[in-house]
């Protein structure tokens, strides 16, 4: 397969349905090469195939190894202007080493020791945050304080003035998830600096931020307040009300009512309370709870995900690939590669005794694009 940065080296080959290699044909060959022309007929089945191809490889990281890691990194490397975040990203193993866990998405586990802050900036590039264990840390959005504990979700769209503090006396780690890959191939990426230091202000503590007191009642949508950039308005979804969400739509498929994705497989989208839209413009977040015990049918969808495990243990099978995966461990669902799970009986550590699943995937692209399918098994 031909790589996008190797150079153009065109050959004469003898193949079904093309002529034979003549003198005649090499010279033909030299000059498309003379003139940087490529034809179609050598490049097709890589440029245009049967079915998406990934680059990416479905790949398991274990939690404990990330954190064992991060903090190592707490304890040697400052976090500051210009690194600006101990942010340590999961690089697929066939994308060439970039920091990049999907073509187009970045994930990260982020570390900050007691009482460290992270500086102030803002860029193009949407980011949220995952909060799998630890709490402590606020994310300052706009001069809005955010809580992070865990369970919690929280969206942070392109161009928000963002900087975090833990003011705690002990380190906390987080996962970032951002669309860094997808934005690197548009070429149309802006940073720019913030303030050195947040202000004392902004450097306090509460439960709830200014926006969740605006926009986190479910179902009401405050009268009055406009909301024209991109993403959603609320920067927090607590545990709290995912973790109930989830409970009922089980609790009441035993009942007897649908509400399920299938049998024993509770999911939610996290959603835009101003229009019910994605979360982020080129990301969509979901919660997916598999009862103690259940399947989910395999499938294959475009477009790329990392999932990271919240709670419980299980199975998870990725194309031609298995891995037993326990609390905090992350991994990558390439384009069209057949994903499905199954709860472990007994081995869990969850309160539900499921098998506690969130998800981020790069879906409002493709759908955008109209490039989005899903097919049941392949
Ligand atoms: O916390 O602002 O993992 O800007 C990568 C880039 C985190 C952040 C990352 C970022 C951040
Ligand atoms: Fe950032």
């Amino acid at each position: 397969m031909a790589a996008i940065d190797t150079p153009v080296q065109l050959k004469a080959v003898a193949a079904p349905g093309q002529p034979d290699v003549t003198p005649e044909l090499e010279q033909l060959y030299q000059g498309f090469e003379r003139e940087l022309l490529v034809p179609l007929w050598t490049e097709i089945g890589d440029l245009m195939p049967a079915h998406p191809r990934s680059r990416a490889v479905p790949h398991l990281w274990k939690w404990d190894n990330l954190v064992r890691l991060a903090d190592e990194a707490g304890h040697l490397v400052p976090v500051g202007r210009g690194g600006e975040r101990r942010a340590i990203a999961l690089a697929n193993p066939s994308l060439g080493g970039r920091p990049f866990a999907t073509p187009t998405l970045w994930a990260a586990i982020q570390y900050l020791m007691p009482g460290e802050d992270a500086p102030e900036h803002r860029h193009t590039q949407h980011a949220f945050r995952f909060v799998v264990e630890g709490s402590g840390v606020w994310t300052v959005v706009g001069g809005d304080a955010v809580p992070m504990n865990r369970g919690d979700f929280l969206p942070q769209a392109g161009w928000n003035w963002h900087a975090h503090h833990n003011a705690s006396d002990r380190p906390m780690a987080w996962i970032d998830g951002l669309d860094i890959p997808l934005q690197y191939v548009t070429e149309a990426q802006f940073f720019e600096f913030g303030r050195d230091e947040i202000s004392d202000a902004e450097r306090i503590t509460p439960r709830y931020s200014r926006s969740e007191r605006i926009w986190g009642h479910p179902g009401l949508r405050p009268v009055g307040v406009a909301h024209t950039t991109p993403g959603s308005p609320l920067l927090a979804y607590k545990w709290e009300h995912t973790n109930r969400a989830l409970a009922d739509q089980l609790e009441l498929e035993k009942q007897g009512y649908a509400g399920t994705v299938e049998p024993g497989h509770a999911a939610v989208r996290y959603s835009n309370p101003h229009d019910g839209s994605d979360v982020l413009p080129t990301i969509r977040a979901e919660f997916h709870r598999v009862a103690r015990g259940a399947e989910t049918t395999p499938v294959c969808e475009t477009g790329s995900s990392v999932y990271q495990v919240f709670d419980g243990s299980g199975t998870v099978t990725v194309g031609e690939v298995s891995w037993s995966v326990t609390r905090g461990d992350l991994f990558v669902v390439p384009s069209w590669q057949a994903f499905s799970v199954r709860s472990e009986a007994g081995s869990s550590d969850s309160d539900s005794g499921a098998l506690d699943l969130f998800r981020f995937c790069d879906a409002p692209v493709f759908e955008a694009l109209q490039l989005n399918r899903t097919q049941i098994d392949k």
